[in-house]
């Protein structure tokens, strides 16, 4: 892992990115560092790391079923396993990302695994990120989503709304309409509007925290490993905090059902 790729974006790509709300690359590591990758990421879904904290969780399902998990995902695998926050994918997605951001300054970065393994799995419904997020403050964020297998639309590769991301956070509800289900969808959006973004192994799309995306059901016979880092700059505290109820209904549902964890 000693080696580092070095990846610059074209002004053509940030200024796509600035139109869209997203950006698609087609390397950010090495094939190298997906193998070790891929390595790690089946030990932290094998062993369901940081569940009982509340960090592994179905997020297509009710919290603390002891069902399939349609959509298993992991939170914060750096968190139990530090080295990933030197591999060249977490060095080049911070990077990137604050040349998207127009920082000067390091981004926070956060991370997350979602999992569809082969012929398999949920769609991940449509949504905005910021409908999850901290309703107190202005955030200035991205995602950047790398996959650790080559993906198209039917194996669920990212799918993004071009421009969503200048509009507001939309009316969003819980999956299934259930409030202890953590998924989020909205269905406010057209789907016929969506560019879908096939991927090799080790490439990876940035989207903006408002931007539409979506993911299809794994119907492939080849597994979808995807790794997610937030990264983000510096938050604005808002005077009032935005109206997002869902995140109330989810906190309510959790308490009633006597569900405790770490976070939400
Ligand atoms: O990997 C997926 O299926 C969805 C990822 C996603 O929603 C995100 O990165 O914000």
């Amino acid at each position: 892992m000693a080696e580092m790729l070095n990846i610059d974006l074209t002004d053509e790509q940030k200024y796509f990115y600035r139109q869209n709300g997203f950006l698609s690359i087609p390397r950010i590591t090495t094939g190298e560092e997906i193998d070790w990758l891929k390595t790690i990421y089946d030990k932290v879904f094998a062993d369901r790391t940081g569940e009982e904290k509340g960090f592994f969780y179905d997020l297509a399902g009710p919290r603390g079923h002891d069902g399939r998990n349609e959509l298993p995902q992991a939170l914060g695998p750096d968190i139990s396993i530090p080295e990933l926050r030197e591999s060249i994918y977490y060095k080049n997605a911070k990077r990137l990302s604050s040349q998207l951001l127009t920082l000067d300054q390091e981004v926070h970065v956060g991370g997350h695994m979602i999992y569809k393994p082969a012929k398999y799995g949920a769609e991940t419904p449509w949504h905005q990120d910021e409908a999850y997020w901290d309703p107190e403050v202005f955030s200035n964020g991205l995602s950047v989503w790398m996959p650790l297998d080559s993906v198209m639309k039917e194996s669920g590769c990212m799918q993004f709304i071009p421009g969503s991301h200048k509009g507001d956070v939309k009316w969003h509800r819980h999956i299934d309409d259930n409030p202890l289900v953590h998924g989020l969808v909205t269905d406010d959006v057209d789907p016929s509007e969506a560019i879908a973004c096939p991927l090799p192994a080790g490439g990876a799309t940035f989207h903006h925290t408002r931007t539409l995306h979506y993911t299809a059901p794994n119907t492939t016979d080849n597994p979808r490993r995807a790794y997610i880092l937030v990264c983000s700059g510096p938050e604005e505290k808002r005077d009032k905090p935005a109206y997002r109820p869902w995140q109330d209904e989810e906190r309510q549902a959790m308490k009633a059902a006597k569900i405790d964890v770490e976070y939400l």
